[in-house]
């Protein structure tokens, strides 16, 4: 018996909708389905812009782009989404409907500790945290259900009523094909934002299984359990691709005081020791936080493939010798 009584009916939504109503059923639900949020000729127009890079990694899927246990070896993916699609950036960054989700999620506003009575309130909206386009082709194994979120280190101590406060991410995924539970509609379980980590998490018979047309899209408050679904089709087969072109916000507070990236020039990071440039950000905060390429950052200084970790590496502590959670 799955841990809830929801259907896919009661996650979707049609694009029209107030961004009132939008807000409200996510923080029901954990996740929306927005009916026709992007348009067909903006869904076409990306199509094209993405096929090129696509086409580059090989005709289904490429297990040297990802052979680790997080994606199923058969997708195809392409970052830095920004400057590869305009119609990208109009459409889906800028989208507002997506910012409304955003500003409602992750806006914070507190005062600061300052002594003048006159300056008080600071508000930190959010910023882009992650693009993507993520092809899942036939063969596709399904994705353990899992918290995006996870990447920040936050338990969620559960309560009966959704608290902005808890979050630190958002994630949309636009549908560029159409999207069925045969070609790896994305599970997700309803309700799981607010389940505490105390209890067990949820299995994939607390999954619905996501069916979307171009241009619908799927967000989730990176709290909620999801994964990507197995793709069960044949090569060849109709409808057998399942693309969609992910953008995710979180809050804007989670960067650098100072901003190595942008501060220094980074062929004089290259000359720093490495522990240093390590230190300086160019390292990976595991569970898999500031990769590029999907990869170790540290390859963009041009260091040797072989001396910095990859795949699993990325994500798990070799050593996995458990230790008490801290609360
Ligand atoms: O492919 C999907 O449907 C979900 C992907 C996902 O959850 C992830 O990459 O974190
Ligand atoms: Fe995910």
């Amino acid at each position: 018996m799955p841990c809830h009584n929801y259907t896919l009916a009661d996650l979707t939504i049609d694009a029209s909708a107030p961004q009132e109503e939008i807000n409200a059923l996510i923080a029901k639900m954990g996740a929306v389905v927005i009916k026709g949020l992007v348009k067909k000729d903006a869904v076409d127009q990306m199509n094209k812009d993405f096929k090129p890079y696509l086409d580059a990694l090989g005709v289904e899927g490429n297990d040297e782009q990802w052979d680790g246990s997080f994606f199923p070896s058969t997708s195809k993916k392409v970052p830095g989404l920004l400057t590869k699609s305009a119609t990208y950036v109009d459409k889906i960054l800028l989208n507002d409907t997506l910012n409304g989700i955003a500003d409602y999620a992750l806006t914070r506003r507190t005062k600061t500790t300052m002594s003048s009575p006159e300056r008080y309130w600071s508000t930190c909206k959010p910023q882009l945290n992650v693009t993507g386009l993520l092809e899942v082709n036939p063969g596709g194994k399904a994705q353990e259900l899992h918290r995006d979120d996870a990447i920040f280190h936050d338990r969620i101590r559960g309560s009966e009523v959704y608290d902005p406060s808890q979050e630190k991410s958002i994630l949309a995924m636009v549908a560029l094909t159409n999207v069925y539970p045969e070609n790896g509609g994305t599970n997700i379980v309803p309700g799981s934002h607010i389940r505490s980590d105390d209890l067990p998490p949820p299995t994939y018979e607390d999954a619905i299984q996501v069916t979307a047309e171009p241009g619908d899209c799927v967000v989730i408050l990176c709290s909620v359990y999801h994964g990507g679904g197995t793709n069960s089709m044949k090569v060849g087969d109709k409808n057998s691709v399942r693309c969609m072109a992910l953008c995710g916000w979180n809050c804007g507070y989670l960067k650098q005081e100072e901003n190595q990236y942008l501060q220094l020039k980074h062929e004089d990071v290259k000359k720093l020791p490495l522990r240093a440039q390590r230190l300086a950000g160019w390292d990976v905060s595991l569970p898999y936080l500031g990769y590029v390429n999907w990869e170790h950052p540290l390859l963009t200084l041009g260091h040797d493939p072989k001396m910095v970790p990859k795949l699993d590496d990325l994500f798990y502590d070799k050593d996995q010798t458990p230790i008490a959670v801290k609360v």
